[in-house]
């Protein structure tokens, strides 16, 4: 199925065909994980589905049961594996114009490396 509004040109998009480099963390079939480029914690990474999709409505409503299960099988391997976030961590997708998502292409932050205080402060 096409998505229309996806912009071929995004900055993940581009990370996912190798025209510009990112700090891998982990790969799987359909997702591949690396450093945020600007960190807002220790630990910052950004988890993408290798296929066209905006934001997670667009994945959730249009990917396949492999791909989802794909990404959050890669999501869960990160927060086993990675040894900075055995404390804890915490998951934020930003969807839509009001949560200020920048790059359109469907990501969620994973968080942690320190105590991370309240979400909304
Ligand atoms: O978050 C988009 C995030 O993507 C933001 O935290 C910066 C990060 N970013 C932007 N460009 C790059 C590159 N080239 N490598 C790694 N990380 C990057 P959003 O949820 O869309 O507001």
């Amino acid at each position: 199925m096409s998505n229309a509004q996806y912009d071929p040109n995004n900055v993940f998009a581009r990370i996912l065909r190798g025209e510009i480099p990112a700090e891998r963390v982990c790969d799987s079939k359909h997702s591949f994980a690396f450093y945020d480029i600007s960190p807002a914690a220790p630990v910052h990474i950004l988890v993408v589905p290798r296929g066209a999709y905006t934001d997670f409505h667009d994945f959730t409503s249009r990917a396949s049961n492999d791909e989802i299960l794909d990404f959050w099988k890669l999501v869960d391997k990160i927060s086993a594996e990675h040894s900075l976030i055995h404390h804890g961590f915490r998951i934020i997708s930003n969807i839509g114009p009001d949560s200020g998502q920048e790059v359109p292409h469907f990501h969620i932050h994973m968080l942690g490396g320190k105590a991370l205080g309240p979400l909304l402060s």
